[in-house]
């Protein structure tokens, strides 16, 4: 029964995991208690599992047998980080945050797991349907949400307040401009422009206009926001540029495509609140940070924040066509 359970509980740890960083705010917390209790389900079986595991170590060598080993680790890995993250362990200096380990090992445990179930062919018995089994899966998931409320409780008190967001994330040290760290969501790097040269192209139906650097800075909206990275950090400060919104037809909605000199790029709802900041807590931003002009989106994961913009299209396409999470 750990076998079956394990089989579920692993990617739907990994899937709610996803979910924390697609609803990077509001309803947020409901979903990282969901995904504490799944992960701290594995926990609770980590005794079953490992009398089931040492039945098969005892038993000969089967082919398959690398990837136990790895799916272990790997759930193992994700399990002492998420918890460790959670009370702060964060690696903040290192070149892999605790975060990143997390998610890096929990993708990967979720994916072993679908393969190992697939090839050992795990099936429910009839026992499993048993009522002594349902009574037993109770017993699990009542542990798990104890876990989970202890987990919680505790580090709602050696974390001083303010200091976690709902996604788990933790501020960073100092609030200054210098302090932030400059990420890239995967292999992102940091273009070469020239900010006299650079020209931001918006295209709304068959009308397009090129916006020098010289003409945005006509206005000067600004905008407190959090910036949220999924590496497990945030910072929050004053963005300063112009409003998405200026640079559209009056009255206009839809979405809008936000395209990086690089490539990446987002489609978001078009709100009041887009802003394309060229300046951060009242200096230039820097080229590491998205200069000359970046997307700020407040209450939206640091990686909707398109750096280096060069393009934007506006058109009613939703904003949903695009993959969850960028692949660049
Ligand atoms: C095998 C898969 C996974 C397991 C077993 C797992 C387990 C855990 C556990 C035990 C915690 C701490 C919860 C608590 O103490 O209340 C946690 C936190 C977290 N996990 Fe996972 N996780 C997995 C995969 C993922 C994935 C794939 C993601 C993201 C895509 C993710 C994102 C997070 C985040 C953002 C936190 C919050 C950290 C915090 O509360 O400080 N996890 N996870
Ligand atoms: N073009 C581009 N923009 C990007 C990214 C990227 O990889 N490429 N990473 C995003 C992510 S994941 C975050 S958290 C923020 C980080 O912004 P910062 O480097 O100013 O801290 O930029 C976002 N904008
Ligand atoms: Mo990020």
């Amino acid at each position: 029964m750990a076998n079956l359970v394990l089989l579920g509980v692993v990617p739907l740890a990994a899937a709610s995991g996803f979910c924390m960083f697609v609803f990077g705010s509001g309803l947020v917390w409901p979903i990282a208690v969901l995904h504490g209790a799944l992960g701290l389900t594995v926990f609770v079986l980590v005794p079953w599992k490992s009398i089931v595991v040492r039945r098969g170590l005892r038993r000969a060598r089967r082919p398959g047998r690398t990837t136990s080993v790895l799916l272990t680790a790997s759930t193992l890995v994700a399990l002492v980080t998420g918890v460790a993250h959670r009370f702060g362990v964060l690696l903040a200096d290192s070149p892999v945050t605790t975060l990143q380990l997390h998610v890096g090992a929990g993708v990967v445990a979720a994916v072993l797991t679908l393969w190992h179930a697939h090839h050992r062919r795990v099936r429910a018995r009839r026992t499993d349907l048993s009522r002594r089994t349902l009574l037993r899966l109770g017993v699990v998931a009542s542990a798990a949400g104890v876990l989970e409320g202890s987990a919680q409780a505790a580090s709602a008190l050696t974390t001083p307040s303010g200091v976690r967001r709902p996604t788990g994330s933790f501020k960073l040290a100092s609030s200054s401009v210098a302090a932030i760290p400059t990420t890239s969501w995967l292999f992102d790097q940091v273009p070469e422009l020239d900010p006299a040269a650079w020209r931001l192209t918006v295209r709304t139906g068959d009308a397009s206009h090129d916006w020098s650097l010289e003409d945005l800075a006509r206005w000067n909206d600004r905008q407190m926001a959090v910036l949220d990275c999924t590496g497990g950090w945030w910072t929050q400060q004053e963005w300063a540029g112009v409003r998405v919104r200026r640079l559209l037809p009056d009255g206009a909605t839809g979405t809008v495509e936000v395209t990086s000199a690089t490539g990446y790029h987002r489609r978001l709802p078009l709100t009041d609140h887009l802003l394309l900041a060229t300046r951060v807590g009242g200096t230039t931003l820097s080229v590491g940070h998205g200069a000359p002009a970046r997307l700020v989106v407040p209450g939206r994961r640091g990686y909707h924040w398109v750096k280096w913009v060069v393009r934007i299209d506006h058109d009613s396409q939703p904003w949903w066509i695009q993959p969850p999470l960028p692949l660049q």
